[in-house]
């Protein structure tokens, strides 16, 4: 039988042979992976742990924080902030950034995650997940401020995700292509499954929030309509459609069979850019979804490109098979 290989070997050997990561990171990655498997554990036990429903208070953009959203976001600053690695971290959880504290080490990266994304799906036993992203700190500056978060998605040196689900799979890019680790329960390690990820250019599946189609804008309307009309429309076949509404879960399935996720802006709140969180969630899937042969516009731009104002900005998200984000971004562009 082949040999496993665990996560720890992948990236010793990503840094030992390879050259992708130094080991400060590779470290750091070891971490956000240990972390994951604490979530992974909090999120099956369910009921029996007591951790389901919601935790009576707000997060930042006024979203009622569940109960595992809270621990989520607990187990992956404990985890992270003594080890050295870290200068700062980010969290689509926390108002603003969190310091590594004084009594520890200081490192020179910096931590951005969503710790639990798709929150509404906890209660109901479907897939959800952690997201992450890593930055480096600006060489020069002493301390550490919001600005230097403020970096495009293009600058990351590290992105991933872990989704629990039937099987909990980490998801990671350190540049150098996509690779997939199950988490084996008995030995409690990740263990390579996929190497190599690539999202097939076309696809006939889409994914998207259609009860918001009234309130979406004409390129958004154009796409999906064109797509509804299956064989006899302009597109020549039938399209499927699947809404997880995790995140996760859905990016997983492009990720795994191909398709095309959106998250547009639409008309109730025009002053927004639209409802996901660039730095948190937009990025790092952004960048997982391009290294694996796909692509990710707002509609307009590519989203790594995007240099972020402030720490919670929103994006629109297009993102999946690169025939079908570009047709999309082409409605909108006109290009
Ligand atoms: P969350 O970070 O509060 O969980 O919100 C993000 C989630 C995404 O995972 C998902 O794509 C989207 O919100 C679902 O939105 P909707 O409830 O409109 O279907
Ligand atoms: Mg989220």
């Amino acid at each position: 039988m082949a040999q496993k290989i665990s996560l720890t070997r992948y990236l010793v050997e990503q840094q030992r042979e390879e050259g992708h990561i130094p080991s400060q990171l590779r470290l750091l990655l070891e971490v956000v992976a240990r972390a994951c498997k604490s979530i992974s554990q909090a999120v099956n036990k369910g009921a029996l742990g007591g951790v389901l429903g919601s935790a009576d208070s707000e997060n930042v953009q006024g979203e009622v924080q569940k109960k595992l959203d809270i621990i989520a976001n607990e187990v992956l600053i404990e985890a992270n902030e003594w080890g050295g690695h870290l200068a700062a971290m980010a969290s689509e959880e926390m108002d603003s950034i969190y310091l590594v504290p004084n009594r520890y080490p200081q490192g020179e990266y910096l931590l951005l995650f969503d710790p639990l994304d798709g929150s509404s799906n906890i209660d109901v036993n479907v897939s959800i997940g952690t997201i992450f992203s890593v930055l480096k700190k600006p060489e020069g500056s002493p301390g550490v401020t919001e600005q230097d978060f403020l970096q495009a998605g293009a600058q990351q040196v590290a992105a991933g995700y872990c989704v629990y689900g039937p099987q909990t799979t980490l998801v990671l890019t350190v540049g150098d292509g996509v690779s997939m680790f199950t988490l084996d329960r008995e030995q409690g390690s990740f263990v390579l499954t996929q190497e190599n990820v690539t999202i097939p250019a076309d696809t006939k599946e889409f994914a998207i929030n259609m009860s918001n189609m009234r309130h979406w804008d004409e390129p958004v309307k154009r796409y999906i309509d064109e797509c509804l009309q299956g064989k006899e429309g302009p597109r020549g076949k039938d399209f499927n459609m699947r809404w997880i509404a995790s995140m996760v879960a859905d990016v997983h399935r492009i990720l795994t069979r191909g398709g095309v996720f959106m998250y547009p802006w639409d008309k109730r709140e025009p002053n927004k850019p639209g409802k996901l969180r660039l730095m948190y969630e937009a990025n790092p899937m952004s960048w997982l979804v391009e290294q694996a042969g796909g692509a990710a516009t707002n509609g307009r731009q590519r989203i790594l490109d995007i240099v972020p104002g402030q720490l919670h900005e929103r994006v629109s998200v297009v993102l999946g098979s690169k025939n079908e984000v570009d047709r999309v971004t082409s409605y909108h562009t006109g290009v």
